[in-house]
Formats: structure tokens, C-alpha cells, sequence
């Protein structure tokens, strides 16, 4: 069976250095214990992987809905070459998860199509808190230091 790719143990000499490149961090306020563990694994790997400190730049937005529009404003007035959205959606009991789950998503896309850049999908949609702490530095490890390392992936791809 193919092994499944947690990126979180990546290995930086397998990854193209992030020097050359400027990084937004769009993140949402939502849930905010997470989705600022999130942000800090993203920007620590940023630095690991090579980005200088004054290339990264970091908003705020009040919540995962926000992100697209947060995504598009970094695009538009900052001349970076991806954009890292981070969020957390969980499950409640009404329906806010699925409509903002699937606006994100096809939100994100779209912002990425329109400006021909990456834009990277680090939004945690899970049913309960416990299964968002494992992903934000957990047992299964930290998904903003994945959406780092993808991006710098897609920048190198992007050139
Ligand atoms: N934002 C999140 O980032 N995560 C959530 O789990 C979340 N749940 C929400 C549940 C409800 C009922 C509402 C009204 C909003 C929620 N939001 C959540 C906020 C949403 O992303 C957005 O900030 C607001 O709807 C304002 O546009």
C-alpha cells in the first residue's frame, strides 16, 4: 500500500530553498489557540526553509470566511509570490461548516486562478476540537508546517 505523506517530517533537502521568495500568511482569528499554532509551524518552516523574515508577510482576518478575501487583498497589494491561508472549521450542529468549507475552497481556487499564483489550502475542517489540536502540532503533526512547504514547492514551480 502507498505510504501516506505527512509532510510535517519533511526533509529540507528535498525542498527548493525559500530565499528567492515573498510569502503572505493570511490567517483566520477563528479558533484561534489552533489556528495560531498553525501559523507559527508555518512561519517557522518558512524561516528553516530559507524565506527572510522581511518577505513574509502576516494578516489577520476574523475568520476562515475571510480567508478568500484576505488571500485576494494580499495578492493585490503585496507583490508576493504565494499565499498561505490558515483556518479552522469544526463541525457544530448546524450547516456553517459545510458552507464555509466549500465557499473556502472554491474561494481559494478562484483567487489562485485569478492572479496565476499559489494559493495554499490550510484550512482544518474537522468534527470536534481534539482532532484540530492533533493536526496544529499534534499526533499528526503541524498542517501549517505542510502548507509551508508547499508553498515554497509551488513558488520553485511557479518560476
Ligand atoms: N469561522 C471559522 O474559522 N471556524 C468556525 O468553526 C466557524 N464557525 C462559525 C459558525 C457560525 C454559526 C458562524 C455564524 C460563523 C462561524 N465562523 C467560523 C465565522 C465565519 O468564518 C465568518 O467569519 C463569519 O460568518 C463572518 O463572515
Amino acid at each position: 500500500m502507498m505510504k501516506k505523506t505527512n509532510l510535517s517530517d519533511y526533509d529540507a533537502t528535498q525542498i527548493p530553498s525559500g530565499k528567492p521568495y515573498k510569502i503572505g500568511i493570511v490567517v483566520a482569528d477563528w479558533n484561534g489557540e489552533i489556528t495560531h499554532a498553525l501559523q507559527q509551524g508555518a512561519h517557522e518552516t518558512l524561516i528553516s526553509l530559507g524565506v527572510l523574515p522581511e518577505n513574509i508577510n502576516t494578516k489577520q482576518v476574523p475568520g476562515s470566511y475571510e480567508l478568500t478575501t484576505g488571500a485576494d487583498w494580499m495578492l493585490r497589494h503585496t507583490n508576493c509570490d504565494a499565499v498561505i491561508c490558515l483556518g479552522c472549521v469544526i463541525q457544530g450542529e448546524t450547516r456553517h461548516f459545510d458552507f464555509i468549507c466549500e465557499a473556502v475552497a472554491n474561494g481559494l481556487t478562484n483567487v489562485s486562478l485569478k492572479h496565476e499564483k499559489p494559493v495554499i489550502f490550510g484550512l482544518l475542517t474537522t468534527n470536534n476540537i481534539q482532532q484540530a489540536y492533533d493536526r496544529a502540532g499534534g499526533k499528526h503533526g503541524n498542517k501549517g508546517i505542510e502548507a509551508a512547504v508547499t508553498a515554497v514547492k509551488m513558488c520553485a514551480l511557479c518560476e
